[in-house]
């Protein structure tokens, strides 16, 4: 899923490598490249449109930052306009206890196999606090003859409780199964609902009449991600009649295009709270707009940057400066090979380049001035005795001025490279309180 898309739009973040400044023609280029890239994707016409418009409004005016690659920058304002499109936070959220949770959707959207994934996420959810959750999961699907047993032998997988009603009507079995959730005082009741092929108004009513037997405090919907902007219509039509609180969307791995994911949010003003993505019980993962942006858009940078620093920097060389640093023994030696490791993985510039997300936030004309003071750094410790360099001595008026001349750099660097060096020590003593000292470059 996405990979046309993630594809599209590399070729063009690459196409725009060559540009020099943001101006209406190369604009109203990528504009075009992109609704074509979301139209080809399956995303409804109106939704491209109301997407491009902000992103042309985002992108006008635009000034190429200095350092930083047109690319990049174009990436990040395309990333953030499809965040907010998404839905800005995840749900990142737990069910209320107690609380009845209803699913549906239509036939084969997969509802049952969601049943079995979400009572499986709320317990381990729980389980990491430490806590336990009672979980019941039963259906209302008389439809199908062997839809009941698939619950029931998923609930075994999963290890929940399971409640098969007696009566075979819908919402006297609704009922039924509303007694034995109150008499089992259990955390959740998770209720699967039969699906039809299509919407029809026999299939809204009777959901209707079996909400009003159980009052789910969430409603959820599934969602089948192959059946593209079908499935919006879907859930308009759900809205309406018995409404809904969040939507799951399922088979994100199968080759769909993946256009009514883009469009959910727009279209729904509800959030997905989750994906399905395969058959198996932990093939499912909440719904994280950045994450899913990420993919649409290719952002493969930061993994390229650690891959980069992790050959580069041996874990081993770290270690020893952290314990140092944490130690207070730090010498300007350790600094040197500090700023070593820097220039080891690139200038300071290079490193942010990979950084799309930080781009807006640090000044580049503070990132060049770090790659000069690095630079000047490394001359004077260079230019300093053995004795110096290892906090043998304090460094006077008279050995200052030796140093910059050695180093062919003013007395006030020095002076600055002493102060930095103070301040890192400083810097040191406070994180040797708060905490360990580890993991600098990672
Ligand atoms: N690849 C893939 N298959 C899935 C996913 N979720 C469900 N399926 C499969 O889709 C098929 C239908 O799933 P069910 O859970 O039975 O769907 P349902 O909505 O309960 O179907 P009915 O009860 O017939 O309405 C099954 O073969 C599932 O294994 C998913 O995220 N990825
Ligand atoms: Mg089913």
């Amino acid at each position: 899923m996405f990979d046309f898309l993630a594809r599209q739009f590399s070729s063009i973040f690459s196409s725009f490598s060559k540009e020099s400044s943001f101006t209406e023609k190369n604009v109203s280029i990528v504009i075009g490249q992109v609704k074509d890239a979301l139209i080809q994707s399956d995303v409804p016409f109106e939704v491209v449109n109301t997407f491009i418009t902000q992103l042309k409004n985002d992108l006008m005016g635009q000034k190429i930052i200095k350092g930083v690659r047109p690319e990049e920058q174009l990436m990040k304002i395309v990333y953030e306009r499809m965040v907010a499109f998404l839905g800005q936070e995840s749900a990142g959220f737990t069910f209320q206890i107690p609380s009845v949770i209803m699913v549906m959707g239509l036939q084969g959207s997969g509802k049952t196999t969601t049943i079995a994934k979400l009572a499986h996420h709320a317990k381990v959810q729980a389980s990491k606090k430490n806590k336990k959750r009672s979980i019941l999961i039963a259906s209302v699907d008389f439809y199908r003859p062997a839809a009941i047993d698939q619950l029931e032998i998923l609930a075994k997988q999963v290890d929940v409780d399971f409640y098969r009603a007696s009566s075979t009507d819908p919402v006297t079995a609704a009922l039924e199964i509303a007694n034995q959730f109150k008499k089992g005082l259990y955390d959740h009741l998770f209720l699967d609902t039969a699906g039809r092929l299509h919407v029809d108004q026999r299939m809204l009513d009777e959901l209707k009449q079996i909400e009003k037997k159980l009052t789910p405090k969430y409603k959820i919907l599934v969602l089948d991600a192959m059946t593209g902007q079908q499935s919006l219509a879907v859930a308009q039509s759900f809205d309406k009649e018995v409404g809904f609180y969040s939507a799951i969307v399922t088979k994100m791995d199968s080759g769909a295009a993946g256009g009514a994911v883009f469009a959910f949010r727009y279209v729904l003003k509800k959030p997905i709270w989750f994906i399905g993505n395969g058959e198996k019980i932990d093939d499912f993962q909440e719904f994280y707009p950045n994450r899913i942006a990420q993919r649409m858009l290719s952002m493969g940078d930061l993994q390229t940057l650690m891959e980069k620093a992790e050959l580069k920097i041996k874990a081993a060389e770290q270690e020893k400066i952290n314990s140092s640093l944490v130690s207070g023994a730090m010498t300007f030696e350790d600094f040197a090979q500090q700023m070593d490791m820097v220039s080891q993985i690139g200038s300071l510039s290079s490193i942010v380049q990979y950084i799309p997300f930080a781009m807006g936030q640090i000044d580049p004309s503070q990132i060049q001035k770090g790659d000069v003071e690095i630079k000047k750094f490394r001359a004077i410790i260079n230019s300093m005795s053995i004795k110096e360099r290892r906090n043998g001595c304090s460094i006077d008026r008279s050995r200052r001025i030796r140093i910059a001349k050695g180093a062919g750099v003013t007395e006030a660097d020095v002076v600055l490279l002493l102060e930095r060096f103070e301040q890192l020590k400083q810097y040191a003593k406070l994180l040797k309180k708060t905490g360990p000292f580890k993991g600098l470059f990672r």
